[in-house]
């Protein structure tokens, strides 16, 4: 039994969750994705923002292959782990809290689909991704062939899949892994400070504002575009009757606001 994998804290109104197994470079057992399901399902309720990041030189090395060989799962006991694997992250993607993920190293298999349930993706020029499944004699489990995959697309996953390559930093920022990236000479910011430097920008965003971004945007994704645009126009409905709404417009109005310019 390992010990607890998750280590959190909080900067303010931001939330830190951080794997620290970097001994075994952040792979996830039944009981770390039962952490992660834990913490998202709970997180309290002056907590605007969440970086997700990573102790060590990896993110995450997926799915524990360890505990996997070990248990010699029959195929009802993975389509368990699969489902809790998916409870989880969905928890992650649709709690209404926006999820920074900071990511350097191997963020590989399971790795990857947990990064992909993030918002945004914020990496270390190390990065690089992968999806060794196939290599591994097993298939994806925690959410790739969905959310990775609206991320990249789904002729991109399968090709991974098929190959088991590795998709370097470039290629990873280019086809949206990563959103941005970090120790370069364009932005030479530790992934980490910049992660808890963009919580801190969104943090200050209207709280009904982001919880609309989080969690309809995805979801509207899903529909219909006559069900799309009728469930936006709702959600904009909702999100403009917020406690700080008028004082916002009013700072705009009273040109007190910031203008919307290149930095
Ligand atoms: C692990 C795991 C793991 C490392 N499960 N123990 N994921 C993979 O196929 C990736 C497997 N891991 C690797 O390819 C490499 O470990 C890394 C490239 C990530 C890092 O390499 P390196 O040289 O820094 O470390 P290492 O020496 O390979 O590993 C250090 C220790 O971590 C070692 O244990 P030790 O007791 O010998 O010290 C490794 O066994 C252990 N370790 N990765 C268990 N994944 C819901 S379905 C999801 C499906 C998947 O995620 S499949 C992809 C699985």
């Amino acid at each position: 039994m390992n010990a607890p994998i998750l280590k959190t804290e909080e900067v303010d109104n931001i939330g830190i969750v951080t794997l620290d197994r970097a001994n075994k470079r952040n792979a996830l057992d039944e009981s770390a994705v039962e952490e992660i399901d834990h913490y998202f399902s709970n997180i309290p309720s002056h907590i605007r923002v969440i970086v997700l990041q990573a102790e060590g030189d990896h993110f995450c090395a997926g799915l524990d292959l360890k505990e996997h060989h070990d248990q010699e799962r029959g195929a009802v006991d993975f389509l368990r782990v699969c489902q809790a694997w998916h409870r989880a992250f969905d928890k992650i993607q649709h709690s209404g809290t926006p999820v920074i993920a900071c990511l350097q190293g191997a963020v590989v298999g399971g790795g990857l689909e947990l990064a992909s349930a993030a918002h945004i993706r914020v990496a270390d020029k190390s990065t690089y991704f992968s999806l060794p499944e196939g290599t591994r004699g097993i298939f994806t489990g925690g959410g790739a062939t969905v959310r990775t995959a609206n991320i990249i697309s789904a002729n991109r996953v399968v090709e991974m899949m098929l190959t088991g390559r590795v998709m370097d930093i470039e290629e990873g920022h280019r086809v949206g892994l990563a959103h941005y990236v970090c120790n370069t000479p364009e932005n030479p910011k530790n992934v980490k400070e910049f992660g808890l430097e963009l919580a801190q920008k969104i943090a200050q965003n209207a709280l009904l504002s982001n919880y609309a971004i989080v969690t309809s945007i995805n979801k509207i994704a899903d529909m219909s575009a006559t069900d799309g645009l009728f469930a936006e126009g709702l959600m904009a409905a909702v999100v403009q009757t917020g406690a700080d709404v008028q004082q916002r417009l009013n700072d705009f109005v009273t040109k007190r606001a910031p203008k919307v310019k290149p930095e």
